[in-house]
């Protein structure tokens, strides 16, 4: 049997099979309170035969919010929101972990009641973002005080509680893709002096907060992270000593004994590329599971998982159009094409009807 179609344990976590579902932003929680909604339990629902699925990015405070439309876990109405969608996925057999999100810096006043977003340093993102009409360029951010750094890993600690309350089964810490951790990470976006920036030491404090925060609820077994070292979004920058940085990150993740790392392999969304062998430091050095992931076709993730390169692969773009990509794989069955439309806002359109290899109760 092919070993990407076999189970996995990753820390506490028991997956049916290595496909894993990747995290997807489509803007269609309810505009009134950011709680999914019943269009969103269907979506999920159909994608349950993915070993693991990990949610569109869900801000841990209505600061962490960056686009229109995007769901929340902050408050009670989200929470019971998304326990519909984890009792639908766990009803269909499978697993589901929630993605923690704060954009820090890329954002839009328009978003945020008038307020600038909030960044280690006031360095403005050259990004987007969309604002619910169109695509404006992100606001100038203001630095956060040493003492409101507090708030933000409390609010990262009562997203993972509410996570947890949710039915989730983990969560992943999204540190990828130039959001809020990877700003305090990186010497591009961190030109702090206090005792978040400076030193690599310095500037992996913020991640060791909040992984250190987030495990207190949902327990190291059950907690991963998404990182993307070698890329550039939301303009983010590379760091003068990548892998050094990383490593020491790396470290503190292996410290606090997470259950997966689940990687972004060069740019998001574009090349594989990376210094050589860099790459492969990094994810020798992490202690847990390695979700891989980036622009993988069936026969790159069999031959990953199948040489031990990673324990699973994660796959976005081909589950917007694919519900039962999992199913499809393994028996190699066609797919269907790359969607075009529909990604980010809207209704059932895009999202939920995209037909399956079978009905899916059949
Ligand atoms: C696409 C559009 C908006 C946000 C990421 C959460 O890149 C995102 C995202 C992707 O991680």
């Amino acid at each position: 049997m092919t070993k990407l179609f076999t189970p996995a344990t990753f820390g506490d976590l028991h997956l049916k099979n290595r496909v894993v579902m990747a995290p997807l932003t489509r803007n269609r929680a309810n505009p009134a309170d950011h709680a999914v909604t019943s269009l969103t339990v269907e979506y999920y629902s159909q994608r349950a035969g993915s070993g693991l699925i990990v949610t569109e990015g869900s801000q841990i405070s209505p600061e962490g919010k960056g686009y229109a439309w995007t769901p929340g876990i902050y408050s009670e109405a989200q929470v019971a929101a998304w326990k519909a969608v984890t009792d639908a996925v766990h009803a269909k057999g499978g697993k589901i972990a929630i993605q923690l999100w704060h954009v820090g810096r890329i954002s839009h006043t328009s978003l945020l009641d008038g307020q600038a977003p909030v960044a280690p340093s006031a360095l403005t993102a050259a990004s987007r973002t969309f604002d619910g009409s169109a695509f404006v360029a992100t606001s100038e951010p203001r630095a956060l005080e040493t003492a409101e750094i507090a708030r933000i890993v409390e609010d990262y600690r009562k997203a993972a509680a509410n996570a947890r309350r949710a039915g989730f089964d983990a969560v992943e810490i999204h540190g990828a893709n130039g959001y809020l951790i990877d700003q305090f990470l990186r010497d591009t976006t961190n030109r702090r002096t206090d005792a978040y920036g400076g030193s690599q030491e310095n500037r992996v404090r913020f991640l060791d907060e909040v992984v250190g925060a987030v495990v207190s609820e949902m327990g190291a077994g059950r907690t991963g992270i998404r990182l993307s070292p070698f890329s550039n979004a939301n303009d983010v920058g590379i760091d003068s000593d990548t892998v050094g940085l990383f490593s020491k990150a790396i470290d503190v993740l292996n410290r606090h004994k997470l259950a997966f790392l689940h990687m972004v392999e060069g740019q998001t969304g574009g090349p594989r590329d990376w210094p050589v062998g860099a790459l492969e430091t990094l994810r020798d050095r992490f202690d847990g599971a390695y979700i891989a992931n980036n622009g993988y076709t069936r026969a790159m993730a069999v031959e990953a998982v199948e040489s031990g390169a990673a324990e699973a692969v994660a796959f976005g773009k081909l589950y917007i159009s694919n519900p039962d990509l999992a199913e499809r794989l393994a028996v190699d069955a066609p797919l269907n094409p790359l969607p075009t439309e529909g990604l980010y806002g809207g209704g059932a359109d895009g999202y939920t009807d995209y037909p399956a290899l079978e009905p899916a109760d059949s």
